[in-house]
């Protein structure tokens, strides 16, 4: 149910169930677990590509395999499945691009949003499905959206199940890129080698400090960023930018 492939440093994941829009499976929850498990403990790789199989990228939970009237507990479904993935994967230290290449529904949405850089077919679209099943947003749904798009935007696509197409998604800022469907593959390609030879561990500094800044006041992050500059200064990364940079030559950076 997941594919996966590692090559130029970069670690490449795919949900593959295209028949049932690669929803979310039990097998596929444990064999993303299994894949995650990997990339965070290979020091090696220095960018991870998440992207579905097929017409779609991810239809959310399996909703076949619940097909009784039986209630359940959802707590415990999102602790041992999705919330344990997603503590996995933020845990990861190397840029994540998601390629979201067809529709995103429900939990599939917010795997994607969780992401570092997300771009999407032209032809994808994003839905907050939940509430159309009685559900709230999950998979950090509701702590991504209002920063990404704002409270307006979030409550009304969360209550409605509005799909919202590629476009509206950069433009309000929920993603970075549309991509034409045509090219989608090779401009994936490109950001995923681009990201592969940037300095790695900034970008990973990058990533975790953007988090932190939603909780920390402002003069505690100005320490933070001091901080982490003072590491980023000593690295071998920076060394090569600035004899790159003076020597007019391209850097050649290790991630480190
Ligand atoms: C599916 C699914 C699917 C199974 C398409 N499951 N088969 C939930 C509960 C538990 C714990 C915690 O968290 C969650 C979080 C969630 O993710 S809740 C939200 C779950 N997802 C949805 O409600 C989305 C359901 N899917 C749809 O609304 C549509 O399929 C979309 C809008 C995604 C795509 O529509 P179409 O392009 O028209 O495709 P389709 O509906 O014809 O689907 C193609 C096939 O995929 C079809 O199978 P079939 O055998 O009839 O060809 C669908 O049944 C299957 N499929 N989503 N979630």
């Amino acid at each position: 149910t997941i594919v996966y492939q590692q090559s130029d440093n970069i670690a490449t994941v795919v949900l593959n169930r295209p028949d049932k829009l690669n929803a979310f499976s039990e097998t596929m929850h444990k064999e993303f677990y299994q894949v995650l498990n990997h990339i965070v403990n290979d020091d090696s790789i220095r960018c991870v590509l998440l992207t579905g199989a097929g017409r779609g990228f991810c239809a959310g939970q399996d909703l076949g395999e619940r097909k009784g009237a039986e209630k359940m507990d959802l707590g415990e479904k999102l602790e041992n499945g999705y919330n344990k993935n997603l503590r996995l994967l933020k845990s990861i230290q190397a840029p994540i691009v998601c390629a979201v290449n067809g529709v995103a529904a429900g939990a599939g949405a917010n795997i994607a949003l969780n992401c570092d850089v997300v771009v999407a077919r032209k032809s994808a679209k994003f839905i907050q499905a939940f509430s159309s099943i009685g559900l709230i947003p999950d998979c950090n749904g509701t702590w991504i959206l209002p920063k990404l798009i704002g409270l307006a935007r979030a409550k009304a696509i969360a209550m409605l199940g509005t799909p919202v197409s590629a476009d509206q998604a950069v433009e309000w800022g929920m993603i970075y890129q549309a991509i034409d469907d045509s090219d989608f593959d090779q401009q994936v390609d490109e950001l995923t080698h681009t990201l592969a030879n940037r300095p790695t561990r900034a970008l990973s500094f990058i990533k975790n400090i953007f988090d932190e800044s939603y909780s920390n006041m402002y003069g505690e992050h100005l320490d933070r960023e001091r901080d982490v500059q003072r590491v980023c200064g000593l690295s071998h990364d920076f060394s090569e930018g600035v004899a790159a940079f003076n020597e007019k030559r391209p850097p050649k950076f290790k991630g480190h």
